[in-house]
């Protein structure tokens, strides 16, 4: 297509912002997500100088509650998420044999569909008050007209159901894409574990999505148009917000981090030179954590006064996630276990999410117990976790399928000598950083305060201070990846990880970068 004639007069800006080709709406979510990654990772600079001594006066305290809710709606949103339909967009469709994702245009439109919602909630710091500042849950009663006037929550609010919308039609896309357009004789049962991953993650998205937009637009027809669903003292209850905030929020932090594990599994397969260990039970894991993490929202809810008997089971039922996880973990470890071991970039990034993802798992294992949830709730424990799960979990496994799928995008290796020091930088910026909020948590000190008692300058002081090395490893990866992508040009064979004697995926199948429709002749597996 693209040397038609009349195509050959648009100039390839053109090119891109008319695409239907899943390749390059897949590599404009990761450049969009890494632009975001740098706003929302911005933000965390300011967070953590502010907190870098008790009172600092940095920030005003609304702006400090903006830059918390912001960075918080940016990283989630607009980073991790659009990270992981980018490189959904582009290995799907080649994993499974397939020209394209099925609605081409639909994929183009979300993907300009989540723009527009960028861009309307950044400039909601631009009006009169500024943007949200209620924190990215956005509860009310906080939330409600009475305690956030300003038009910023509004656009905030209407800029996540736009965002909602897009991802919503991305699984749809998804989920038509797998279910029809596998090569012949690739069975479910032959589906590589990533577009297993992502195939429960749509089904994840499918569902919960809508009921985030239902409470938000309750949320805004309440504050715009007298509406009160969720407003005491005219019949309204704040808790039903809460209740479907994390209906669709709990399956979030699934969301965000089950396309990790079908990376991970990939990368440590890779590069041990071994077939994935227990394929079955990964895939029966990933569906049991799809289907538990639907059981187990109200663990956000514990101090919001549910009844004991619902407590208990929330309780029981969020740490029953942990056989499937566990099973996942073993079965990495496993596939490692005998084999020959490669530390390439991939593999190590993949081997430090391993390690800080388990560690962020047993942290999370604590908070499911009510006791315990009675007296870190709102803490820094709960940074730390979250944390631990997303930067750690999360944005290991992006960085793991950044180094691994690269050449395959661009025909170019990313540093391996850079890549070393950035994984260094950014494992020890993690714990450095982050391990400290665990103690000040459960010392008392509280999240979403701008100001502290003392008592807890010198930890605060250390996890300022690994803010740096993650600022210094993540700038080192911008750089490379500008300049690899922009400034060097090259073309890698097929397969230049060597791994698909042992893999054969299909990714490792067609050339680097591959070519306009993929497979010239759709394959055939046997
Ligand atoms: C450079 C790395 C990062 C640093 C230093 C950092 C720091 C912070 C800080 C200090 C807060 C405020 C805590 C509070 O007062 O409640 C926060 C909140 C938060 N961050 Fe990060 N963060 C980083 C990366 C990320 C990433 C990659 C994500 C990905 C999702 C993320 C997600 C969140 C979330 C969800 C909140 C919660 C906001 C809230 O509900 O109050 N952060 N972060
Ligand atoms: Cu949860």
């Amino acid at each position: 297509m693209s040397d038609s004639p009349e195509r050959k007069k648009y100039p390839a800006f053109f090119e891109w912002l008319t695409t239907g080709d899943h390749k390059k709406i897949g590599i404009m979510y990761l450049w969009f997500a890494l632009f975001m990654a740098l706003v929302g990772g911005g933000l965390a600079g300011a967070i953590r100088a502010q907190l870098a001594s008790p009172d600092s006066g940095l920030m005003r305290p609304e702006l400090y509650n903006m830059s918390i809710s912001m960075h918080a709606t940016l990283m989630i949103f607009f980073m991790i998420i659009p990270a992981w339909v980018g490189f959904g967009n582009y290995f799907v469709p080649l994993l499974i044999g397939a020209r394209d994702m099925a609605f081409p245009r639909l994929n183009a439109f979300a993907f300009w569909l989540a723009v527009p919602a960028a861009v309307l909630i950044l400039s909601s710091f631009l009006v009169v008050g500024g943007s949200i500042q209620t924190g990215w849950t956005a509860y009310p009663p906080l939330s409600l007209k009475a305690f956030s006037a300003g038009a910023g929550t509004d656009m905030w609010i209407l800029g996540i159901i736009i965002a909602g919308t897009a991802s919503v039609l991305a699984a749809i896309n998804f989920i038509v894409t797998t279910a029809n357009m596998r090569a012949p004789g690739m069975t479910w049962l032959k589906m590589p574990l990533f577009v297993w991953a992502w195939f429960v993650n749509a089904t994840l998205i499918l569902i919960a999505t809508p009921v985030l937009s239902s409470a938000l637009a309750m949320l805004l027809t309440d504050r715009l148009f007298g509406t009160t669903f969720l407003t005491v003292g005219s019949g309204g209850d704040p808790l039903l917000y809460q209740h479907l905030f994390w209906f669709y929020s709990h399956p979030a932090v699934y969301i965000m981090i089950l396309p990790g594990f079908g990376v991970i599994s990939h990368v440590v397969a890779a590069f041990s030179r071994k077939r994935v260990f227990g394929y079955r039970g990964m895939v029966t894991a990933l569906a049991l954590i799809g289907i538990i993490g639907y059981m187990v929202w109200a663990h956000h809810m514990f101090v919001s006064g549910i009844p004991a008997w619902l407590q208990v089971f929330f309780s029981y039922a969020s740490m029953v996630i942990a056989v499937p996880t566990g099973i996942k973990v073993f079965s990495w470890l496993a596939t490692i276990w005998g084999g020959t071991i490669r530390f390439s970039t991939p593999m190590k990034f993949a081997l430090g999410f391993i390690g800080l993802f388990v560690l962020g798992g047993m942290s999370g294992i604590m908070l499911a117990n009510v006791p315990i949830d009675y007296q870190v709730h709102d803490s820094y424990f709960v940074v730390a976790h979250f944390h631990y799960v997303l930067v750690g979990g999360s944005v290991m496994a992006i960085l793991a399928a950044t180094y691994y799928w690269f050449p395959k995008m661009s025909g170019r290796f990313l540093s391996e000598k850079l890549g070393t020091w950035i994984f260094w930088l950014i494992f020890v910026g993690i714990n450095i950083t982050f391990f400290p909020q665990h103690i000040l948590g459960i010392q008392g000190m509280a999240r979403r305060i701008f100001t502290y008692r003392p008592e807890f300058t010198a930890l605060n002081r250390v996890s300022s201070f690994g803010y740096l090395f993650l600022l210094l490893g993540g700038l080192l990866l911008v750089w490379d990846l500008l300049r690899q992508a922009f400034f060097r040009k090259g073309s890698l064979p097929d397969d230049p990880w060597q791994v698909n004697d042992i893999q054969h995926t299909l990714d490792w199948a067609v050339a680097s970068p591959p070519p306009e429709y993929n497979f010239e002749e759709i394959p055939v597996i046997k």
